[in-house]
């Protein structure tokens, strides 16, 4: 029996979302039994928040939010210092943190300018403006640790990195011009380091970054 059931999208068909592309890799790469479902007759009614991705074990008990899935999903490998560093507590820890500030401080940020320029939401300066200045402050902060290291824990890539390099996806896809992007210099080698790990299964080789960007009215 698998140890569980991945629903990544929220409706069939759809493109793969931000936070789930790390999961298919791991679940992939690593042969991961786990089962990967469209939503069906568990997905979304069992689940409250209804957001993507969600888990769900073999006796019915639901898992969301991103960070304990991806982490639930890394403890079925093995050997532990493929995705956990050194696998001390101290790199655990701090591998956890840079999960924390991208899923939370960055993304969440990004969405909402995202959200509001594809007119998903509608536009309002203030919130757009406060996104927007959280965004860049979230970068300059990321830059200035990726100036003085190669990977965001220790000195090979981790699951932080794994999980993380995502999240600039649909940034760099939709929303950060080349201005925006030069000045995040470290943050752009790494990301084009890390998305050329295999768990991403070539996920970002045809990848475009944005040539400009006009903010809604
Ligand atoms: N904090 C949550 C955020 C999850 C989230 O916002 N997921 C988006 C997709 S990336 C979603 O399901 N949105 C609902 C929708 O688009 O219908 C997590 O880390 O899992």
């Amino acid at each position: 029996m698998s140890v569980g059931t991945l629903y990544p999208y929220c409706k069939a068909g759809e493109p793969t979302r931000t936070r789930v592309i790390v999961l298919l890799g791991l679940i992939k790469y690593f042969k991961l039994d786990v089962e990967v479902s469209d939503p069906d007759s568990h997905f979304p009614s069992e689940f409250v928040a209804c957001r993507v991705p969600a888990f769900r074990y073999p006796c019915g008990k639901p898992l969301t939010e991103s960070i304990p899935i991806t982490l639930k999903l890394a403890e079925l490998v093995s050997d532990k210092n493929v995705l956990f560093g050194d696998n001390s507590p101290a790199q655990r820890a701090e591998i956890l943190g840079w999960m924390q500030i991208f899923n939370i401080e960055l993304m969440n940020n990004v969405a909402v300018y995202l959200l509001q320029t594809l007119g998903t939401t509608k536009y309002d300066a203030e919130s757009f403006d406060n996104s927007w200045k959280q965004v860049e402050r979230q970068l300059s902060i990321i830059d200035a640790h990726l100036t003085k290291n190669t990977y965001l824990v220790g000195e090979k890539i981790t699951l932080a990195d794994l999980y993380c390099v995502p999240m600039l996806y649909k940034g760099l896809l939709l929303l950060w011009d080349p201005a925006f992007r030069a000045r995040f210099p470290a943050v752009m080698r790494w990301f084009e380091t890390v998305n050329k790990s295999p768990i991403f299964d070539g996920f970002f080789d045809n990848m475009k970054y944005a040539t400009e960007y006009k903010r809604p009215q």
